[in-house]
């Protein structure tokens, strides 16, 4: 059975000694880690720091990476800098790099094999927009998402990927989606998974829900079948709500 994964991402919030306040908070609330895989994506600048009072169990994830070794590319921050740091995994295709920082499909792929090439884990990020989900086209642009990011990555690369289903109408609103609404979409994408790399790669791929999770609906999510945990923003910023999250399992 697949492990529950629940990551806060705490986005352009909080400074070094508030991540490290918020990380000690968090770990003395003695989570379980066999019941939950859990962990962090603090900013570039915390990561090294944050990694200091984390066990090798827990998630250590940047927000982004660039695509590229090295090199003049000002004000970026490459794989092997965020390795450095201490981090094990990176979020990619964030709706906020997408819409905001305006990050296409194959940008995000090169990300996304770049970080795999390099050993990193990898939260591949997609949901669409209310626009499409009023069109009826969300599992066309879901799939469509999937399978851009996902592009030139072979069986054993996929070992290192979680998806995470973030409908972008559902993020930092405080309207989440259904059990339903999430349930259709991650059966979808695993089905579409199982059509790429097979039946095994599609029954161990991590689906996260991301969207405006909180104390009162995670249970509730990770009651569907299909969802194997969450991406936190909000409510990750704060110990005693992400606490409650992560104990969702009590
Ligand atoms: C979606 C989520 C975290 P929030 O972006 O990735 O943020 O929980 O604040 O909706």
């Amino acid at each position: 059975m697949r492990k529950p994964l629940i990551v806060g991402n705490w986005k352009m919030n909080l400074t070094i000694s508030e991540g490290v306040n918020l990380v000690n908070s968090v770990i003395d609330a003695g989570i379980d880690q066999l019941k939950v895989d859990y962990g962090f994506a603090p900013s570039f600048v915390a990561l090294g720091e944050i990694k200091k009072y984390l066990n090798d169990s827990h998630i250590l994830a940047a927000q982004n990476i660039y695509f590229e070794d090295s090199g003049a590319f000002t004000g970026e921050v490459s794989a092997d800098m965020v390795i450095s740091a201490g981090a094990n995994c990176v979020i990619l295709g964030h709706s906020e790099r997408r819409h905001i920082f305006k990050e296409s499909d194959e940008i995000i792929n090169k990300k996304v094999r770049q970080a795999v090439d390099k050993g990193l884990n990898v939260i591949l990020c997609v949901g669409e927009l209310l626009e499409e989900r009023e069109a009826g086209c969300e599992v066309e642009t879901v799939l469509r998402q999937v399978a851009l990011g996902l592009k030139g990555l072979n069986s054993d690369d996929m070992k290192k990927v979680v998806i995470a289903y973030e409908p972008v109408w559902a993020i930092g609103t405080g309207k989440t989606a259904s059990k339903d609404d999430a349930e259709t979409m991650h059966r979808e994408i695993r089905s579409f998974v199982s059509k790429l790399y097979g039946e095994n790669i599609a029954n161990d791929l991590r689906i996260l829900y991301g969207g405006s999770v909180k104390p009162e609906n995670i249970k509730e999510l990770m009651s569907a079948e299909n969802v194997d945990g969450a991406l936190v923003g909000g409510a990750s910023l704060k110990a005693e709500s992400f606490v409650k999250i992560l104990k969702f399992y009590e």
